[in-house]
C-alpha cells in the first residue's frame, strides 16, 4: 500500500536546491484552490551504472504537452529540467527512487483566469516501493469497476496529466477502499473500460492481449507504451480496441500499468476471480523490470542514466 513519503534531502523549486521542509508554498497558491497544475510521475531505477530514470524524455514531453494544454509556458527547457532532476538524485544520495515534477500556478492572482499567475516549477523525489503493496505485484489485486466514471473528453482532457483531473481517481480510490478491493477500475461515459485511478489496463481474451486505445478517455501512460512495444517483441501483438465491462469477467488474465503501479496483475473483479497471475502477465512483467534495469540492450534507449561526479570530473 502507498505510505507516508520519506524525506529525502532536497527538492528542486524552481531552479534551486532547497532543503526538503523548506519547500513550501502560499495558501493562496492558485493550483491549490483550482487544481490548476499539471505533473509527472517517473521512476529511477538502480542498474549497473548507477541509477537510470526511465523513458525521462517521454515523460517531460507529457509534462510540456499536458502544460501546453492549460496555457501554462514551463519557464525551465526540458534540458533544464533533465539536468536538474539528474542533480537531484546526485544530491539526494538516491540509487532508486520515484520523481515527481510538478508544474503549478502559484500565488499572485485568485480567480478562474489564471493567465498572470506564476507558473511554479518543482520536482521531488523520494523512496517508493509497490503501489499496490508488494503482495499485489506477486499474487495479483482485486479491483472493483467503479460507480465513478472517468471523465469525458467533453468536459476535461483525459490525456492531460493535470492535477485537478485527479479529485475523479480520489473518488473511485476511496470508494473501492471502502469495499475492500485494492483498486478501482473505471469505465468511461459509454460503459467502455477506460483505466485504473492511476494505471492502464490489459487484458488477455482468448489469447489476445488487449487494451484500450490511446484515444480513450484514458492516459496516454508511458507504461502503457512501453507495454505494447514489449508484447510485441515477446510475440502478443496488443490489440487497442474498447473493452466492455463483460469482457472482464471473461478474461484470462488482467493486469494494470503504470509507474508507480509497474505491472501489477489483477486476481479478482468485482469479487469473480480471474485466476493467479498468467504466463502473459508475467512474461511481461519479467521483461520489464528487465528493461527499467538496464539488463536488456534492446531497450536501453529507454534509460536515462544519472551521470556519476566521477565521470564529471
Ligand atoms: N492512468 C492514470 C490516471 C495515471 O495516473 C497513470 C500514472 C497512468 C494511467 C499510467 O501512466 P504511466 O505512469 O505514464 O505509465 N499514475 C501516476 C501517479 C500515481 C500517483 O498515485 O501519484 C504514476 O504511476 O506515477
Amino acid at each position: 500500500m502507498t505510505r507516508i513519503v520519506d524525506k529525502a534531502d532536497f527538492i528542486w523549486l524552481n531552479g534551486e536546491f532547497v532543503k526538503w521542509d523548506d519547500a513550501n508554498v502560499h495558501v493562496l497558491t492558485h493550483g491549490l484552490h483550482y487544481g490548476s497544475g499539471v505533473f509527472e510521475g517517473m521512476r529511477a531505477y538502480e542498474t549497473e551504472r548507477g541509477p537510470a530514470i526511465f523513458r525521462h524524455d517521454d515523460h517531460l514531453a507529457r509534462l510540456t504537452h499536458s502544460a501546453r494544454l492549460f496555457f501554462m509556458d514551463i519557464p525551465f527547457s526540458r534540458q533544464e529540467l533533465r539536468a536538474a532532476t539528474q542533480e537531484l538524485i546526485r544530491r539526494n544520495s538516491f540509487s532508486a527512487c520515484y520523481i515527481r515534477p510538478i508544474v503549478f500556478r502559484g500565488y499572485g492572482e485568485m480567480g478562474l483566469l489564471p493567465l498572470k499567475a506564476p507558473v511554479v516549477v518543482a520536482i521531488a523525489v523520494w523512496r517508493w516501493g509497490a503501489y499496490l503493496g508488494d503482495d499485489g505485484v506477486e499474487r495479483g489485486i482485486r479491483v472493483k469497476v467503479s460507480s465513478w466514471r472517468r471523465p469525458s473528453p467533453a468536459g476535461l482532457i483525459p490525456q492531460a496529466k493535470a492535477t485537478g483531473q485527479y479529485l475523479n481517481s480520489i473518488l473511485a480510490k476511496i470508494e473501492a477502499t471502502h469495499g475492500g478491493y485494492d483498486e478501482a477500475v473505471l469505465l468511461d461515459e459509454r460503459d467502455q473500460v477506460a483505466e485504473g485511478t492511476g494505471e492502464n489496463i490489459f487484458i488477455v481474451l482468448d489469447g489476445e492481449l488487449i487494451t484500450p486505445p490511446r484515444t480513450a478517455a484514458i492516459l496516454d501512460g508511458v507504461t502503457r507504451r512501453s507495454v505494447i512495444r514489449i508484447a510485441a517483441d515477446l510475440g502478443h501483438p496488443v490489440r487497442e480496441r474498447e473493452i466492455a465491462r463483460s469482457e472482464l469477467y471473461e478474461a484470462q488474465e488482467v493486469f494494470l500499468t503504470g509507474t508507480a503501479a509497474e505491472i501489477t496483475p489483477v486476481r479478482e473483479v468485482d469479487d469473480r476471480p480471474v485466476g493467479p497471475p498468467g504466463d502473459v502477465t508475467r512474461s511481461i512483467q519479467r521483461r520489464y523490470l528487465a528493461a527499467c534495469r538496464g539488463e536488456l540492450p534492446e531497450y536501453i534507449e529507454w534509460l536515462d542514466f544519472v551521470e556519476q561526479p566521477a565521470n564529471v570530473s
